[in-house]
């Protein structure tokens, strides 16, 4: 059965979606390797067939189905023999949980440094979308958010400080092993690194540093794959 993954292309083949993120590490957990279509902003009717705009969108033979949640809960469903992703009903409602502080807290801690360090790695036509619609989001221009980088930094590593003391538990964020809730954390930080141009994790001995390496070599170095944009990593 032929297995597609539609996700973000910038320029110079970066790939810089968490989301994407994510979903990709899922795939590679299932011990699956999709065919990957790259899109750019621009390019959203190349996912239209899906009912939505967005990426990522896996197709699974006949089964269109977008959001990295619910991809993952498909992959979770469809492939039972393979690894589970959640490790149970009780797993899966905390990596839903964790999902949505990813989502509300850790990216949105990040995106005045990440946003306007992706705009600088677009093609033309898709920074004037992007600058666009995120300033419209965020209600600052991207100027702006570069003048805060200290400040946003600042709160960020605060931030980061459940993740340090989970890390100084456990090799992953999961236990011993990687699952779910390590990806939706690693995607933010690949995200970084396939942006900003500084490592924002800087101390070599930081637990956040250690867990980055080990998520980078995983599955043959997946996330290495990918050109990175500066020094992490
Ligand atoms: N809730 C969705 C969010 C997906 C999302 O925001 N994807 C971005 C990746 S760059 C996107 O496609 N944005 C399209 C746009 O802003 O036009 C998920 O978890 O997959």
């Amino acid at each position: 059965m032929s297995l597609t993954l539609y996700e973000r292309l910038a320029a110079h083949d970066h790939r810089p979606s968490p989301f994407c993120w994510r979903t990709r590490f899922a795939l590679a957990h299932k011990g699956l390797t999709p065919e990957v279509v790259a899109i750019r902003f621009t390019e959203a009717d190349r996912v239209a067939f899906s009912g939505q705009a967005m990426v990522p969108v896996l197709v699974d033979g006949d089964r269109v189905v977008s959001d990295s949640w619910s991809i993952a809960c498909y992959l979770e469903d469809a492939y039972p023999q393979q690894p589970s992703l959640f490790g149970g009903e009780g797993g899966k409602a905390l990596a839903r949980t964790l999902n949505h502080w990813v989502d509300a807290t850790l990216q949105t801690s990040l995106a005045g440094i990440l946003a306007p360090a992706l705009y600088d790695i677009l093609e033309p036509a898709d920074q004037a979308y992007y600058r666009k619609t995120r300033e419209a989001r965020w209600g600052r221009t991207f100027e702006s958010m570069r003048d805060e980088r200290e400040t946003y930094l600042a709160a960020a590593h605060t931030v980061f400080e459940p993740l340090r003391l989970r890390l100084a538990e456990a090799p992953y964020i999961c236990g011993d092993a990687p699952a779910y809730g390590d990806y939706l954390i690693f995607g933010v930080f690949q995200w970084a690194r396939c942006t900003d141009p500084q490592d924002m994790i800087p101390a070599e001995d930081d637990a956040l540093r250690t867990w980055r390496d080990r998520m980078l070599d995983l599955y043959d170095g997946l996330a290495r794959s990918v050109p990175a944009f500066g020094s992490a990593g």
